[in-house]
C-alpha cells in the first residue's frame, strides 16, 4: 500500500474510533501491517482506555495455586504439564491446598487463581474439594477457579451439564472464572495446538454459560506462535461476539507465548513492539469489554508499564508461586510487593488503585495491612 492510500485508511478508522463506531475484521488487520506505526495505533488505543478507565491503573494482591500439573492433555505450547508417571509429576495434598490459604491470608491476598493439569486419576470431587476446603478455611479469600478447559473435563467426568457443574461448583465456593484456554479460536491454529481439547464451541459455550448463571469470567488469548493476524483478530471479533450476548467478560488478557521448554522451542518469543501492538488492538477491537489487563509476569515490567498507555488500564497482582509462565522461561520475579507494584503504575502515570476480582475497591486497615474491606463497585470508571 502505498503511503497516500494508507495514511486515508488510518483516518478513516481513527474517525470511526473518535466518534465510538465499531472497528470491523479488516479494519483490526490493516491495524497489525506493520507500515502502520505503532504510536499511532497506541495513541487510538489511548484514547479508547481513558474513555473507559479514565487514568487508573488496577491491581489486586493475589497468589496462584496450581494443584496439580498432571495433564491428560499435551498442548504444544506447554512447559508446566506433567505425564502421570515423570517424577516432575504432582498433586497436592489437602495440608498443601490449606497451607497456601494460610499464606495467602497472612499476605492480605483478596484472591486465588487456581488452575491445573486434567489430572488422569483424579475425580471430579477431588477439584470441587479444593475449592470447598479453601472456602470454608479462608472464606473471605475470592476464589478465582479452573478454566473453561477444566470446566469441559468436568462435565465429560460427571456426565452432567456445564450449568450443573458449575452451580455445584459455585456452592462449594467457585467465585469466578479466569480466561485460560481460549488459546487462538481459529481451528487452523487450534488444530496445531491443542487438537484435542475443549474446542471452541465448548469455551465459548462454558463462558456464557457462566454468565447466565451470574458468574464472571475472564478471556485471553494466546499469541505469538504459529498463527497470523487474521486469526488473531477473529478471535478478539468471537469474544467480542459473545459480549454482545452475555455482558459476563470483565476483563480480556493477551498472553504472549513463552516457547522455552514446550514443543514449540525453535520458535521466538513475540517482540514488545508486538506485545504492545496487540495490546492496543485488543484495546481498539474489545469496545464492550471494560478492562485490558497487562500481565506483568508475562510481558516484563517495562512492557507492562508502557502497556498502560497502549490501551492496558490493568497490571494484574503481586503473585505468588506462578508456574506456568516461569516453566516456560519467563525471567520475570516470582512475585511483587505492594509497594513495588504502586510505583510501578506510578512510574507509568498512573493512578494505583487496588480492586478484588470482581472489580470492587479494596480498603485496607490503616493499622493492619492483611485486614481489609469491600468499598465501592469500580465499574464503571469513566474518564471526566
Ligand atoms: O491457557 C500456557 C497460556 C494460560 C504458555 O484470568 C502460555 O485473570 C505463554 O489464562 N507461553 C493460563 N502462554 C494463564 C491465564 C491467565 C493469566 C493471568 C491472568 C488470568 C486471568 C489468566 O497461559 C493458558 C495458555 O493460554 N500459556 N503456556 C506458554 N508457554
Amino acid at each position: 500500500m502505498i503511503k497516500a492510500e494508507l495514511d486515508a485508511r488510518f483516518r478513516e478508522i481513527r474517525d470511526k474510533v473518535e466518534s465510538e463506531t465499531r472497528l470491523s475484521l479488516d479494519d483490526g488487520i490493516f491495524l497489525y501491517e506493520p507500515q502502520v506505526p505503532l504510536q499511532a495505533v497506541g495513541e487510538l488505543a489511548n484514547l479508547v482506555r481513558e474513555r473507559k478507565n479514565g487514568n487508573v491503573g488496577y491491581f489486586n494482591i493475589n497468589t496462584h495455586l496450581n494443584p496439580t500439573n498432571v495433564c491428560v492433555y499435551r498442548c504444544r505450547f506447554c512447559a508446566f504439564r506433567s505425564d502421570l508417571r515423570d517424577p516432575k509429576g504432582y498433586a497436592m495434598s489437602d495440608e498443601q491446598v490449606l497451607e497456601r490459604g494460610r499464606e495467602a491470608t497472612e499476605n492480605g491476598c483478596t484472591e486465588m487463581h487456581i488452575v491445573g493439569g486434567l489430572h488422569h486419576q483424579r475425580p471430579y470431587e477431588w477439584y470441587r474439594h479444593i475449592v470447598e476446603i479453601l472456602k470454608q478455611g479462608y472464606p473471605q479469600i475470592h476464589l478465582k477457579a479452573w478454566t473453561a478447559v477444566e470446566i469441559n473435563w468436568f462435565e465429560f467426568q460427571t456426565k452432567k451439564s456445564i450449568r450443573w457443574v458449575l452451580e455445584d461448583m459455585r456452592e462449594a465456593g467457585l467465585g469466578s472464572m479466569p480466561g485460560g484456554g481460549a488459546e487462538i479460536f481459529h481451528p487452523e491454529v487450534r488444530d496445531q495446538l491443542c487438537e484435542h481439547k475443549a474446542n471452541t464451541h465448548a469455551w465459548l459455550e462454558i463462558h456464557r454459560t457462566a454468565h447466565e448463571v451470574g458468574l464472571k469470567t475472564n478471556c485471553t488469548m494466546l499469541y505469538g506462535h504459529v498463527e497470523q493476524a487474521y486469526h488473531r483478530v477473529d478471535h478478539l471479533m468471537r469474544l467480542r461476539e459473545l459480549q454482545d450476548q452475555t455482558g459476563g467478560f470483565q476483563v480480556f488478557i493477551p498472553l504472549a507465548f513463552h516457547p522455552e521448554n514446550t514443543k514449540l522451542s525453535d520458535l521466538k518469543k513475540p517482540s514488545a513492539l508486538m506485545d504492545l501492538r496487540t495490546m492496543a488492538i485488543s484495546r481498539l477491537m474489545l469496545d464492550n469489554i471494560q478492562h485490558i489487563k497487562a500481565y506483568w509476569i508475562m510481558l516484563g515490567i517495562e512492557t507492562a508499564q508502557t502497556a498502560l498507555a497502549y490501551g492496558a488500564d490493568d497490571i494484574d497482582g503481586t503473585v505468588r508461586h506462578e508456574l506456568i509462565y516461569h516453566d516456560a522461561g519467563a525471567t520475570t520475579p516470582q512475585c511483587l510487593s505492594v509497594d513495588a507494584i504502586k510505583q510501578l503504575i506510578t512510574e507509568a502515570g498512573r493512578v494505583p488503585i487496588e480492586r478484588d476480582t470482581i472489580y470492587q475497591e479494596v480498603i485496607r486497615d490503616p493499622s493492619d495491612f492483611t485486614k481489609w474491606s469491600i468499598g465501592r463497585s469500580l465499574e464503571p470508571v469513566a474518564a471526566t
